[in-house]
C-alpha cells in the first residue's frame, strides 16, 4: 500500500488549488518504513549502502498470537541516504526452511554479515516438533538483498534468540545470542558452525533480557542490549565494554531510556555510515494499542573521547534531510508548541495512512527541521489541509518572522483539500520550517510541499 494513496480521489479543490499528483513519500522521519511493521532493526553497511534487516511483525492470522509476536517472513530494505528506503521484498519465509515448524510465526530478530563475498543471514525460529524454544539458522546469499538459501539444519549447539555476529579485524567471527542470559562463541570460517564451546558473557547487569548487538570501535568491544533496570519495568537500551570479544564486559550505562508510552521491547543496532554513527531501534508507532507490532526508527548516536556513549533521546524527526519538493510530514516534528497543538492519526482505522498535525489555538506552532530548498527558489507551497471554519497559517523559515508564505484555508468542513499558495520568500539550501496558526479555530495539516 502506498503511504499517500489516501490522497487519491478525496478532497475538494478550490480555484486556487492545484492538482498535486503522485505518491511521493518523504521518508526522512521516524518511523522509517511506512507500509508495514519493521521490528528489531539490524542495520549493516554493505558495498557503501545501508541495509536494514528487521523482523516483520504482522497482525496474527492465528488466535494464539493475537496479543503476542507474530512473524512469518523477513524483508530486506536498503538506502543510500537514510531517507529513501527500497524494499527488496521477502528474503525468507518460515515455510521455506526445512527445520522450521510451519505456521510457528516465530521469525524473530535477525542479523546479517558478509564474509569472503558471501552474505550470512542469521535468524531465530521454532524448530519442527514439540520441542519448546528457539534454534538459530543461517541462510546464505551472494548479494545483501538475496536470494538467500537456508541451510537444512540450525546451528548445532545454539539454543536461543536474537543472534548477532561480530567479525573482528583479524577476520575471526563471534556469534552472540540470548536465552537464559547472554551466550557467545567463536564461529568457524564457514560462518555456519561454532568453532568453540559457548560461554556465558560475564559482566552484564541483572535485568538483561535479549537483543544483543556487538560491535568494535577504536579497538574496544561494545556489547549493547535491551535492559530492564526496574522490577516490572520495560526495556531500556544499555551497554557494556571490554577489551576482549567474549568478555568479561564492564557495564557502562544507558543508551536510551524506557519508552515513554510503554512499548515493552526495544531492540537496536549501532552502525557507522560515512563517518556518522546511527542508532536503529524500534517503537510501536503504528500500533499504539498493542506493543507487539513495531516500527524501525533511526536517530544519531555519539561517543565521548573515552569511548562512552551519549544517551539518545528518541525523535520523530529522525535523521536525514527532507526535499522541499516532496511531502514534508510536519507531524514528524522537531518541536511543537506546548499548548494548542496535537498529533493524531489521519485514519484511526488504517494507521499506515500516517499522522496529521492539529493546530487548535491561535499562535500554536509546529517546527520541522532540515528541509532542503536547493538552489532554485520555490514558487508556491502546497498543503493538504482541512479546517472546519477556515483558518490562516504562517509558514516561516528559521526566524519565525522570515515569512515564506501565508496560507489561507477556506472552511472545508470535514473534507481534506489540497491548496496552493504563492511563496513570498524562498530560502536557499537547508532551512527549518515553522508553521503557526494565525487565525481560525483549528487547522489540520497532512503535509506541505513546495512546487509540486
Ligand atoms: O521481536 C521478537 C522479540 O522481541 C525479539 O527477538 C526481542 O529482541 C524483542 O524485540
Amino acid at each position: 500500500m502506498e503511504r499517500n494513496s489516501h490522497i487519491k480521489g478525496r478532497g475538494i479543490r478550490i480555484a486556487a488549488a492545484i492538482a498535486i499528483a503522485g505518491t511521493w513519500t518523504a521518508n526522512a522521519q521516524n518511523p522509517i518504513i511506512h507500509d508495514q511493521f519493521t521490528a528489531d532493526p539490524t542495520a549493516r553497511v554493505f558495498e557503501g549502502k545501508m541495509y536494514l534487516y528487521p523482523s516483520h511483525d504482522i497482525p496474527s492470522p492465528v488466535e494464539r498470537l493475537e496479543e503476542w509476536f507474530c512473524m512469518a517472513d523477513y524483508h530486506v530494505f536498503s538506502s543510500f541516504d537514510l531517507t529513501d528506503w527500497e524494499d527488496h521484498g521477502v528474503i525468507l519465509t518460515q515455510d521455506s526452511i526445512p527445520w522450521v515448524e510451519p505456521g510457528s510465526y516465530a521469525m524473530w530478530a535477525p542479523d546479517c554479515v558478509s564474509k569472503n563475498g558471501k552474505y550470512y543471514f542469521y535468524f531465530p525460529a521454532a524448530p519442527k516438533g514439540h520441542e519448546r524454544g528457539f534454534s538459530i539458522g543461517v541462510a546464505v546469499a551472494d548479494s545483501p538483498a538475496g536470494p538467500f538459501t537456508p541451510l537444512d539444519e540450525p546451528i548445532e549447539g545454539v539454543r536461543g534468540i536474537d543472534p548477532c555476529v561480530l567479525i573482528d579485524d583479524d577476520g575471526r567471527s563471534y556469534i552472540f545470542w540470548s536465552g537464559m542470559g547472554l551466550s557467545g562463541a567463536p564461529l568457524a570460517d564457514d560462518m555456519t558452525h561454532l568453532a568453540g564451546t559457548p560461554v556465558k558473557i560475564e559482566g552484564l547487569p541483572e535485568g538483561f533480557k535479549e537483543g544483543p548487538f556487538a560491535f568494535k570501535r577504536e579497538g574496544r568491544y561494545y556489547l549493547t542490549f535491551p535492559w530492564v533496570r526496574e522490577k516490572e519495568g520495560t526495556e531500556t537500551l544499555a551497554y557494556a565494554m571490554s577489551d576482549l570479544p567474549l568478555g568479561p564486559y564492564e557495564f557502562k550505562g544507558i543508551i536510551m531510556d524506557e519508552s515513554p508510552t510503554g512499548c515493552w521491547t526495544n531492540h537496536h543496532s549501532i552502525v557507522d555510515y560515512e563517518g556518522d554513527w546511527y542508532l536503529f531501534y524500534h517503537h510501536n508507532d503504528y500500533s499504539p494499542e498493542m506493543d507487539k507490532r513495531r516500527s524501525a526508527r533511526i536517530d544519531r548516536i555519539s561517543f565521548n573521547a573515552d569511548g562512552s556513549i551519549n544517551k539518545v533521546t528518541p525523535t520523530l524527526r529522525g535523521v536525514g534531510v527532507t526535499d522541499a519538493r516532496r511531502h514534508i510530514e510536519l507531524d514528524r516534528y522537531s518541536a511543537i508548541s506546548p499548548d494548542g497543538a496535537a498529533i493524531d492519526f489521519i485514519n484511526p482505522d488504517n494507521k499506515f495512512e500516517g499522522w496529521k498535525t492539529i493546530l487548535k489555538d491561535k499562535d500554536a506552532w509546529v517546527r520541522y527541521d532540515r528541509v532542503d530548498f536547493g538552489s532554485k527558489p520555490a514558487g508556491n507551497i502546497g498543503m493538504r489541509v482541512r479546517s472546519r471554519g477556515g483558518a490562516s497559517l504562517k509558514v516561516a523559515a528559521g526566524d519565525p518572522d522570515r515569512v515564506i508564505a501565508t496560507v489561507t484555508i477556506p472552511a472545508t468542513g470535514e473534507e481534506w483539500m489540497e491548496i496552493s499558495s504563492p511563496v513570498e520568500y524562498s530560502p536557499a539550501g537547508i532551512a527549518d520550517l515553522t508553521v503557526t496558526l494565525c487565525y481560525g479555530s483549528s487547522a489540520e495539516i497532512d503535509w506541505a510541499a513546495f512546487d509540486l
